[in-house]
C-alpha cells in the first residue's frame, strides 16, 4: 500500500499535465508552453462560456466568375479574436471545377493580429463551384473555421490564356509573319502567280534547304579535291624516292632495308 501511494505521488510530481489548471472551470485546461491550444487547451482560459478559438475573416472578392483557365486571386484576412496566440494550419479545399494553386502551411497569429493571405484558383471545367479556405486550430480535429469562396466557371476559353499562361511566355514571332506577308506580296507583284504567306514560307523553306544542300555539296567537293591533291603529292614523292634509289643502285649499302629491291637492282647486283 505504501508503494502505491509513493508511485501516485511520483506521477503527480513528474507529470506537468497533472499540475495543469482550469482557471474558469469549463473542463478545458489553461494553455501552457507544453500544452497549447493546438494540443487542446482552453483558447479562452478566463471565460467559462468559450474554449474554442474564434476568428474574424473576410475575402475579396466575395464571389468570382471565371472562364476556362482563368485565374482569380482572393485576398483573405484572418484575425485572431481570442486572448491567446495561435498556431494554425491553413489549406484550401478545391472543387472539381477548379484548380487550386494554394500550398497548405502553418501560420502563427498572435492575439489581436490579422493574417493576410493570397489564394489563387483557376477555372478547370464548366460549373458552379465552391472552394473553402479552412483554418485548423486544433490537432487531429475538423476545421475551426471555414471561408466559402463561391466561383462560377463558364464554358468559354479564357482569352488571356495565350498571353498570360503560366511560366515563361513564348517568344514573339509576329515579325516572322509580317516578313512572310511582305514576301508573299512581293512575289505576287513580281511573278504571274498569286502567293499567300504559307506559299511564301514554303518557298523560303525550300530555298533554305537548297542553299544548305549546295553549301554541303561544295564543301564535300572541296575536301575531295584536297584529298586527291594530297594523294598526288605523296605519290610523286614516293616516285621520286624510288627514282633516287634506282639512280643510286651502285651504292648498295645506301639502300634502305625497308624499300623492296627492284628487278633492276637485282640485275645490277649480279654484275
Ligand atoms: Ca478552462
Ligand atoms: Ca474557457
Amino acid at each position: 500500500m505504501r508503494w502505491a501511494v509513493f508511485a501516485a505521488c511520483a506521477i503527480l510530481l513528474l507529470s506537468p499535465l497533472a499540475c495543469a489548471e482550469d482557471s474558469d472551470g469549463d473542463g478545458y485546461d489553461d494553455p501552457t508552453e507544453n500544452y497549447t491550444v493546438w494540443d487542446g487547451a482552453d483558447a479562452y482560459p478566463n471565460n467559462p462560456d468559450v474554449h474554442e478559438p474564434v476568428f474574424s475573416t473576410g475575402c475579396d472578392p466575395p464571389v468570382a466568375t471565371l472562364d476556362l483557365g482563368e485565374p482569380v486571386t482572393f485576398t483573405c484576412t484572418i484575425g485572431n479574436e481570442g486572448p491567446i496566440g495561435l498556431n494554425v494550419l491553413i489549406d484550401v479545399k478545391d472543387d472539381v471545377h477548379l484548380r487550386d494553386q494554394f500550398d497548405p502551411a502553418y501560420y502563427d497569429i498572435n492575439q489581436g493580429d490579422n493574417l493576410e493571405l493570397q489564394v489563387t484558383l483557376s477555372g478547370l471545367s464548366e460549373g458552379v463551384a465552391m472552394a473553402n479556405l479552412r483554418i485548423f486550430a486544433r490537432a487531429n480535429s475538423t476545421a475551426s473555421h471555414t471561408i466559402d469562396l463561391p466561383i462560377e466557371v463558364t464554358g468559354e476559353e479564357w482569352e488571356g490564356m495565350n498571353s498570360h499562361s503560366e511560366g515563361t511566355n513564348p517568344p514573339d514571332i509576329s515579325f516572322i509573319n509580317r516578313l512572310l506577308d511582305d514576301f508573299s506580296k512581293w512575289l505576287t507583284e513580281h511573278t504571274p502567280w498569286e502567293f499567300n504567306s504559307s506559299n511564301a514560307g514554303l518557298i523560303i523553306l525550300l530555298g533554305a534547304l537548297g542553299l544548305f544542300g549546295t553549301v554541303r555539296l561544295y564543301r564535300a567537293r572541296n575536301i575531295w579535291h584536297r584529298n586527291m591533291e594530297q594523294k598526288t603529292t605523296s605519290d610523286l614523292r614516293t616516285e621520286e624516292r624510288f627514282d633516287a634509289i634506282r639512280r643510286g643502285g651502285k651504292h648498295e649499302h645506301h639502300i634502305e632495308p625497308t624499300i623492296p629491291s627492284s628487278p633492276e637492282v637485282i640485275i645490277r647486283r649480279k654484275d
